[in-house]
This record gives structure tokens, C-alpha cells and sequence, in this order.
């Protein structure tokens, strides 16, 4: 079969990853590149050889030759070029966060639907190694059912050098990273029920919170505890490492600094390295990260060629995104927010 023919939308600091993964995927490959910003345009069109080059989205989609589209922009032009997708009937990739609000989000999953192509969204993070080693060790029945968890991602690293807009925006860290470990909790644990949230501003140099405390009510009746920071400064920066303690009626699982994966049952504790591939174009220690673009991006290949739903389509991210929308109201409301109200 011949490669899938994609096009790429946002040239930025992250989509040159996801062009290193697009070369790594099989089954597909990039033929068209587009940019607003004709010095970004340049530099990744010379990168990885991609002749076919736009500073305008609507001009590509009008000019077609290309089966998806791996649209890699900031939030604020998510909805009009997933509009743009669905007019033209083209199959969607999208990074998070989904838009800028719920009912953004709602309408591009609308579009998608009408228009009979599918959407998924670039929600990579349950796609790293270690994350799949949790679950894939409690889907071996190891510490029974789950009744309590933890995902935490505490961290100093330095993220506005490299994306100077995370500093500028009213949302910070829920919007950015914490949704990520949201859809983590979500993954692990299943769908959530009820959420309640505080947040802070620590850093006194940025807009948004950086400091988030969330609790959740699964479906399952698990309670499970999401926090983030990017204000907090240790002897080892864990950045970009999501920590997860799980506890079961059968034992409990330790998903720890270092990239160890703890298990432990009435059989005794086993331990092993669960630490992500450096693929040859990534870099420490970004890397966890890198490799979980490239898992992702061969999925969408694998389930657009046979026709399966992604794992992180456009519906099912609307279940992560309202856990964003509910955290900042219950941060804002200090009462608890049901999520059935919000999707
Ligand atoms: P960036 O600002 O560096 O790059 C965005 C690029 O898109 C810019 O070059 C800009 O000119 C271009 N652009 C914006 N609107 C456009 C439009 N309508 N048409 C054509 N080009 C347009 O941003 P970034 O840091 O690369 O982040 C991009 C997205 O990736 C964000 O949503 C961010 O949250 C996400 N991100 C995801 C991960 C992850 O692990 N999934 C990691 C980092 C960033
Ligand atoms: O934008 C964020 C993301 O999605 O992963 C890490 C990040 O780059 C900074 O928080």
C-alpha cells in the first residue's frame, strides 16, 4: 500500500518533533507543509525536504493532494482549521488543548461527525512508556481493582523559553500540562464523575496558575488526586516525568522518579525499568515525550488505513477537556463541579 499523504499545519517549537515522528511512522509521510510565519515555513521546510509549502491554510486545502491533516498551531486557530478539515472532507490530527473553550470543542467534534471524517487529537502523553507499563500491569489483574490513585507531575524546568506563550495567557498549567494528566487519570482510572480544584500563582512573572491540586470521582468509584506544578525546585528536575501511585484491593503500584515501576502483591514486589526509547533524532529529556509523538502519530496511521476509532478521538478528548473547564470553575467557585453537567 502506498504511504498516506499528510499535511502539516504550524511550524513551531513542537511540530518539528512531530515531523521527526512522521518520518519515523510507516505508513504515512508529509508532503505538504504550512506556516504563517515565512521564517518558520523556511526553516522546517529545509529541515525535512518538504517542496509543497503555504503561508496560507485555505490556499493548501484548496490545492489538496493529501489524504490527512496534522494541524500543530496554538489553540486560538484550532476550531477555524478543524473547520477548514471538515469542509474539505480531510481526516484531522489536532494538538491539545482541543480550543479555547468547551463549547469550541463541542462544535469541531460536530463538524468532523457531519462532515463522516475522523478527528483525534494529539493527546500523546498516554502514549509514553511508562504510562503503558501502568496499564498494561493492571490490566494483568496484579493489584486487583484500583480504589485510589495519584498522578502527579511536579517540576522547575524552565517551559517558557521555548514556548514564551505559556506565560502570556490567563490559563497556565491546567490549560497546558495538567490536561494531560487529567486524560492520564482518565486512562488509568476511568471516566470521571465529580472534580474539585485549587489552584495558585506562584511565579510571579507569569499570567496564569502554576500550582493546581485536583480531586476526582471516577465512574468506577475510585478517588484519585491529580496534582501539578511548575513552581516546585528539587534535587533531581523530574521534568517531563508523570508520577502515579495506585493502591488495589490486591496490592499497589508505584510508578516512581527514574522511570522505576514498582508492583506489589501477595506474590512480593517485583521492580523494573520502564524508562522511554531515545529515538535518534530526540533528546534528554525531552525524549519520554518525543517517543510518545512518534506511538501517536503511528496510531492515527494504523486506525485511519483500517478504519478504527483513535484512542484520544475528538468525542472521547471532549471527557478530558471538560475536566479542564470543571477545574478551573471549581477553582474559581471552590464548590464541586459534575461533569455530566458540562458534556
Ligand atoms: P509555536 O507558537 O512555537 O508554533 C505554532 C506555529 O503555528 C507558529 O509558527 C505560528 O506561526 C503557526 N500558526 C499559528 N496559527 C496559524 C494558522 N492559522 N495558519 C498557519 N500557521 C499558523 O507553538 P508550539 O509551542 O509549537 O505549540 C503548538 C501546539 O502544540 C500548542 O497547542 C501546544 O500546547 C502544543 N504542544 C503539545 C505538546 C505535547 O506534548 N503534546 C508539547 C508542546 C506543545
Ligand atoms: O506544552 C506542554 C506540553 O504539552 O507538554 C509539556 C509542555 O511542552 C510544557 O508544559
Amino acid at each position: 500500500m502506498p504511504d498516506l499523504k499528510g499535511a502539516l499545519i504550524g511550524c513551531g517549537f513542537f511540530a518539528v518533533n512531530q515531523m521527526h515522528g512522521w518520518n519515523d511512522v510507516k505508513g504515512a509521510a508529509i508532503v505538504a507543509i504550512c506556516d504563517r510565519d515565512p521564517k518558520r515555513l523556511k526553516i522546517v521546510g529545509d529541515q525535512f525536504g518538504i517542496v509543497r509549502r503555504y503561508t496560507d491554510a485555505a490556499q493548501m486545502f484548496a490545492d489538496g493532494g493529501f489524504e490527512f491533516v496534522d494541524i500543530a498551531t496554538t489553540v486560538n486557530s484550532h476550531r477555524a482549521l478543524v473547520e477548514m478539515a471538515a469542509a474539505h472532507r480531510v481526516p484531522a490530527i489536532c494538538q491539545k488543548p482541543f480550543a479555547p473553550t468547551l463549547a469550541d470543542a463541542k462544535a469541531m467534534v460536530a463538524a468532523c461527525a457531519a462532515a463522516g471524517i475522523p478527528l483525534m487529537i494529539h493527546e500523546n502523553f498516554r502514549w509514553q512508556t511508562p504510562i503503558q507499563a501502568v496499564r498494561k500491569a493492571l490490566d494483568s489483574g496484579a493489584i486487583g481493582t484500583p480504589f485510589w490513585g495519584r498522578f502527579s507531575f511536579r517540576s522547575g524546568y524552565d517551559v517558557f523559553s521555548g514556548q514564551p506563550y505559556l506565560a502570556e495567557g490567563k490559563r497556565f498549567i491546567i490549560e497546558d500540562l495538567g490536561i494531560h494528566t487529567l486524560d492520564i487519570a482518565r486512562y488509568i482510572l476511568g471516566d470521571v464523575t465529580a472534580l474539585s480544584a485549587r489552584t495558585k500563582r506562584v511565579n510571579p512573572k507569569i499570567n496564569g496558575e502554576d500550582v493546581a491540586t485536583i480531586l476526582l470521582d471516577h465512574d468506577s468509584g475510585a478517588t484519585s488526586i491529580v496534582d501539578v506544578s511548575y513552581a516546585t525546585k528539587q534535587a533531581t528536575e523530574p521534568f517531563p516525568e508523570t508520577l502515579i501511585e495506585i493502591d488495589g484491593t490486591e496490592g499497589s503500584l508505584r510508578l516512581s522518579q527514574g522511570y522505576e515501576l514498582q508492583v506489589t502483591n501477595a506474590g512480593g514486589t517485583v521492580n523494573s525499568d520502564v524508562a522511554p526509547t531515545l529515538l535518534p533524532w530526540a533528546s534528554r529529556p525531552w525524549h519520554n515525550i518525543q517517543e510518545s509523538v512518534f506511538a501517536i502519530q503511528q496510531h492515527w496511521t494504523d486506525s485511519l488505513r483500517h478504519g478504527k476509532e483513535t484512542s484520544t478521538s475528538g468525542a472521547d478528548n471532549l471527557k478530558t477537556f471538560a475536566l479542564v473547564e470543571a477545574a478551573y470553575e471549581s477553582a474559581a467557585s471552590k464548590a464541586t463541579v459534575d461533569i455530566g453537567t458540562l458534556l
